[in-house]
């Protein structure tokens, strides 16, 4: 057996929680392989609606194992809300719910060290989520972070030690924090976090491969966020690409099956960086209102535009992407033309690679098609699709040179098409 992978090609918020959800059936193992409380997964059905941050969201159905990767950073405090508010609906996580114990935690300090890092910024800030995942993620590859399975060792001298550390650092910042308030809730968060099982999550998910079971990775953020190929320094601390999934559960790249590649019929994103496609016009508004273009995990609106295919593409390339599933084409649904990006102009030269900087002057270059101008949101077959729709689906495969195998069209599970 073999991990397939699923993950956001594009800035996150592409539906991946979602979608998982509608595939999860199909696995006995769903996992996380990085980020953490910075992640907002939505998932909706019976009429009800789910946020996810650090938990995978196989979570739903009793007989699915999910296990929280050695990739992903957990913060106890947020950790236990989550927990707390899912069982508040009836949904118990002990018995299906494991923890790596190389997984970093995330600790109050680091959420102070990140908000006292993006007030020194200014202008320049990241627009991180303040979860404190850039600082983590610092202290994990300078050899300083405290891990899962210190919580079953000498915690308490790790902790103070560090916590020192940090106190000296965020001297260098004019940053005013109370430390008390920052640390409210860790000691019941540790032991909330204890409840669970800890893992040696390598072992075991080769040792489910083995056994023939099927293992999902479900990625978070998304591949423009990714540490090495987003549009840094404007991006999450970590690897949301598809080579992300073998380090963050510790399987081999010879282990990867089908890739899953998400990405909504236009684009968003949030926080601060570039974002060549960005609307800022009336049409962008009303993508937003239609779209509920507003983080998971923070509230803040997002920014919206028009499909980028030079980004799209490039994201097709490193992920290996086999299989297209495109989120959200309801919402174009008011449009009567629609734009996709073909290739950006910079400095008046065609580029229709995804280039190193984006920072300056970048022009996009469109495409226009015919919108479809009727509700989908009760189509429940390719069959139904308006033609307008097929064509928007048939250019965007001839481009990318991938077939879209799903079309999502409303955030409930049933509104989703599976194409033959
Ligand atoms: P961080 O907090 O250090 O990872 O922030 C760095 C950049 O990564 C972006 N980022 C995200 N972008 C989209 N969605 C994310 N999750 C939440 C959601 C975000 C929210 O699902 O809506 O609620 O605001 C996410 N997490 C991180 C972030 O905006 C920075 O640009
Ligand atoms: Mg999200």
């Amino acid at each position: 057996m073999k991990v397939d992978v699923l993950l956001g090609l594009q800035w996150g918020d592409e539906g991946k929680g979602k979608v998982v959800d509608v595939l999860t059936p199909q696995y006995d193992i769903i996992t996380r392989f990085q980020g953490g409380p910075n992640a907002g997964h939505t998932l909706e059905f019976d009429g009800k609606k789910f946020v996810l941050h650090n938990i995978p969201s196989g979570i739903f159905r009793a007989d699915t194992i999910n296990v929280i990767g050695n990739g992903v950073v957990i913060d106890p405090i947020t950790f236990k809300k989550e927990v707390d508010n899912l069982a508040s609906k009836g949904i118990d996580l002990t018995q299906n719910l494991v923890i790596s114990r190389k997984a970093h935690l995330i600790l109050p300090t680091h959420r102070i060290l990140d908000a006292a890092s993006e007030a020194s910024k200014g202008a320049t800030k990241i627009g991180s989520t303040l979860k404190g995942i850039g600082p983590t993620y610092m202290d994990k590859t300078g050899r300083n972070g405290i891990r899962v399975g210190d919580l079953e060792g000498d915690f308490d001298k790790k902790y103070s030690d560090l916590k020192a550390k940090h106190v000296k650092l965020l001297e260098q910042y004019d940053f005013e924090y109370n430390i008390q308030e920052f640390e409210n809730g860790l000691a019941e968060g540790i032991e909330t976090i204890k409840k669970f099982r800890f893992i040696d999550s390598e072992h075991e998910l080769n040792q489910y491969l083995c056994q023939g079971k099927s293992i999902l990775a479900e990625g978070a953020q998304g591949t423009l966020l990714d540490i090495d190929f987003g549009s840094y320094p404007f991006v999450t601390s970590s690897n949301t690409v598809c080579a992300g999934a073998c380090i963050g559960l510790g399987v081999a790249p010879s282990k990867i099956g089908r890739v899953y590649g998400i990405f909504k019929a236009y684009c968003t994103r949030v926080g601060s960086g570039p974002f060549p496609t960005e609307l800022f016009d009336e049409t962008g508004e009303e993508l937003r209102k239609r779209g509920n273009e507003f983080g998971a995990t923070t509230g803040r609106p997002r920014r919206c535009g028009w499909l980028d295919l030079v980004a799209l593409k490039y994201s097709v390339m490193i992920n290996g992407v086999t299989d297209l599933i495109m989120m959200k084409s309801d919402v174009l649904s008011h449009l009567d033309t629609i734009k996709i990006a073909t290739a950006y102009k910079i400095d008046g030269k065609l580029v229709d690679h995804f280039p190193y900087d984006l920072s300056g002057e970048v022009e996009p270059v469109y495409t226009e098609m015919p919108g479809w101008k009727c509700d989908l949101t009760g189509v429940r077959s390719e069959e139904k699709f308006p033609a307008e729709l097929k064509g928007y689906i048939s250019f965007l495969e001839k481009e990318l040179g991938v077939p879209i195998t799903i079309v999502s069209v409303g955030p409930d599970r049933t509104q989703t098409i599976v194409r033959k």
